[in-house]
């Protein structure tokens, strides 16, 4: 899979990218990511990327040319244009599942007050990230970005990810490690038996258990 991402603000994705899981799944060739700067695109003699909005009362808003211009030069017939906007698609687990099989995302983040409306023209899809209202879509990119890689093939080991919270609209279990006794608080005896049946089933308890508690309107989905 590529993925083209373009924004004002590349270093801040950059340095995500080079840590961790992301960086390894790069080095490691089973995904490619560039960061592209907006304002390299701009035909502006001073590479201006945003202009007063008509009919005022707004602040700065991102204008059409140098997002179209970049769109232009990445997209090919293979590529899914996603724009980050809190007016999008609500983003949940599924969405990034169905992403992975894309082969190539163009992910457009959004910034300062606003982006001219003739930009969503570009977009497959609008995605937000959650009811909250962020200063750009810098890290709304970075949501998308990570929650695809880490499903990609190769990524992280397959069973990691079986068990996701989401994945079959259930959150997590608890998992533990040593030291099986910290300050008083032990360790479940059932994970300590190598009873392979019983931790599965204890584990699937608590995951229900776990939903109820904490996201009943998830389980009303499953
Ligand atoms: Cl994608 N962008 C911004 N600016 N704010 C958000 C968002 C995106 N998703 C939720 N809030």
């Amino acid at each position: 899979m590529k993925i083209d991402i373009l924004t004002l603000f590349p270093e801040v994705i950059q340095a995500y990218l080079n840590e961790s899981i992301i960086k390894r799944a790069i080095q490691n060739n089973l995904v490619t990511i560039k960061v592209h700067n907006i304002r390299d695109y701009s035909l502006d003699s001073h590479k201006k990327v945003d202009d007063y909005g008509f009919g005022g009362g707004q602040g700065m808003v991102l204008m059409p040319q140098p997002i179209f211009d970049a769109v232009d030069a990445l997209r090919t017939k293979n590529s899914k244009v996603l724009l980050m906007t809190p007016q999008g698609k609500p983003y949940h687990q599924k969405m990034a599942k169905a992403l992975t099989k894309e082969q190539h995302l163009i992910i457009i983040c959004g910034h300062y007050e606003g982006f001219d409306e003739r930009i969503r023209t570009l977009a497959d899809e609008e995605i937000s990230i959650g009811d909250y209202v962020l200063t750009g879509g810098e890290l709304a990119s970075l949501v998308i970005t990570d929650s695809i890689v880490r499903l990609l093939d190769g990524v992280i080991k397959e069973e990691s990810h079986e068990y996701d919270s989401f994945t079959e609209n259930l959150l997590d279990y608890p998992v533990y490690t040593r030291p099986v006794n910290f300050r008083g608080m032990e360790v479940p005896e059932v994970l300590l038996s190598g009873h392979h049946k019983n931790i599965e089933t204890w584990r699937k308890q608590e995951q229900l258990k776990r939903t109820k508690e904490r996201r009943p309107d998830l389980l009303e989905k499953s």
